[in-house]
């Protein structure tokens, strides 16, 4: 197909430009024997430093537009710079774009690939894929499901310890609530949930049961199932729930991660909810920050802040020394967080290293 859109270009080109286009085409076909590849649909959308011979790890995540993925990148992008090997960027929001993905990857002879895939039942599938063309495997922050629906143990993976952090989440929900006074009976809790995400579940089952333990009332957790996770998905789900549940006066809010809250606090906007009678927290830390930096406060009080760079540099760090020397990484680490507000969360930055912009 491409050659067929090549020879049609041809018929438009002067005799020097034929001559060196065919000279770039016999190139591009050379190189292609070699494995090496000369794709510029594929080098568009997949960013490699340089073609110097050094080892080529890949990093595809679902959400490339959400800071936290931006966040990972940048971090194993600084583990690239410093220890020497190509890093492969590439965005793969859909099933058939990460399948795509570790195909363009193993043409490029990749030899590993981090994931946070799109859909984590693709799993099989792609550490098929990785295993034919002796690719090794990590994924991260989302674990793959194995074809008897459960965690993927044969696959490397570095994710949150999600319980605990849904757990933090509850916790700080019900310190907040009373610190504010409020009366159980005229407060909810909606929790915007994504069950099919083991993570997204464990996220938002660790809150509730927190939550529940420290003395809220069981009848008041109110779930609603987001059908995509991202901030229009939650904000959805929210006004469902907001029209099921006209009388209730304050709300506790969580979700897994920043995105789910943020949509939650705008549908609640919507219906005239103001900062004063919502206490939405998230999780991430990094998506939430166009919140806190809010000239005056919104409905979003809180949010766990997790380990980006960990999440970027060390999963990019494991892989190459992996590649390298041999050495396997851990079969699983999970990692932690800390809570952050509007008030603290420059400092907490600071001292984690991060930056707030
Ligand atoms: C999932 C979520 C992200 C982040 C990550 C650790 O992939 O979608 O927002 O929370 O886990």
């Amino acid at each position: 197909m491409n050659q067929l859109r090549s020879t049609a270009k041809l018929v438009h080109m002067n005799p020097q430009n034929v001559g060196r286009a065919i000279v770039a085409a016999l190139l591009c076909a050379l190189l292609q024997v070699l494995g090496v590849g000369c794709d510029k649909s594929a080098s568009s959308s997949a960013t490699s430093s340089s073609s110097s011979g050094r080892p080529k790890i890949g990093f595809v995540v679902k959400q490339p537009e959400e800071p936290w993925f931006q966040l990972e990148w940048k971090f194993a992008q600084q583990a690239a710079d410093e220890g020497g090997f190509d890093l492969v960027k590439i965005g793969a929001p859909d099933g058939e774009k990460a399948l795509a993905a570790i195909d363009n990857l193993g043409a490029q002879g990749a030899a590993g690939i981090i994931i946070c895939a799109p859909d984590v039942r693709l799993g099989p599938a792609i550490d098929a894929k990785c295993n034919a063309n002796n690719i090794k495997l990590l994924t991260v922050d989302d674990r793959f499901i194995g074809g008897d629906g459960k965690p993927m143990e044969s696959v490397h993976h570095l994710g949150i310890s999600a319980r605990n952090i849904g757990r933090i989440v509850g916790k700080a929900l019900y310190d907040e609530m009373n610190k504010r006074g409020w009366k159980p009976q005229e407060t909810a809790l909606c929790a915007v949930t994504f069950d099919e995400l083991e993570t997204a579940k464990e996220r938002t089952d660790g809150a509730i049961e927190a939550l529940t333990q420290a003395g809220f009332p069981k009848a008041k957790v109110f779930t609603t199932p987001q059908k995509t996770s991202d901030v229009p998905g939650a904000f959805d789900a929210t006004n469902v729930l907001l029209t099921q549940h006209p009388d209730v006066k304050h709300w506790l809010i969580c979700g897994m991660n920043d995105s789910a809250v943020m949509g939650a606090v705008r549908a609640m906007e919507g219906r005239g909810f103001g900062a004063d009678e919502l206490i939405g927290i998230g999780i991430n830390g990094t998506d939430c920050l166009v919140e806190f930096k809010k000239e005056k406060p919104t409905g979003f009080y809180a949010s766990v802040l997790l380990t980006p760079r960990r999440h970027g540099y060390e999963t990019a760090q494991m892989m190459y020394k992996w590649v390298k020397d041999n050495v396997e990484p851990a079969k699983v680490t999970y990692t932690d967080g800390l809570i952050i507000t509007r008030d603290t969360y420059a400092k907490v930055m600071k001292e984690q290293a991060l930056s707030t912009d």
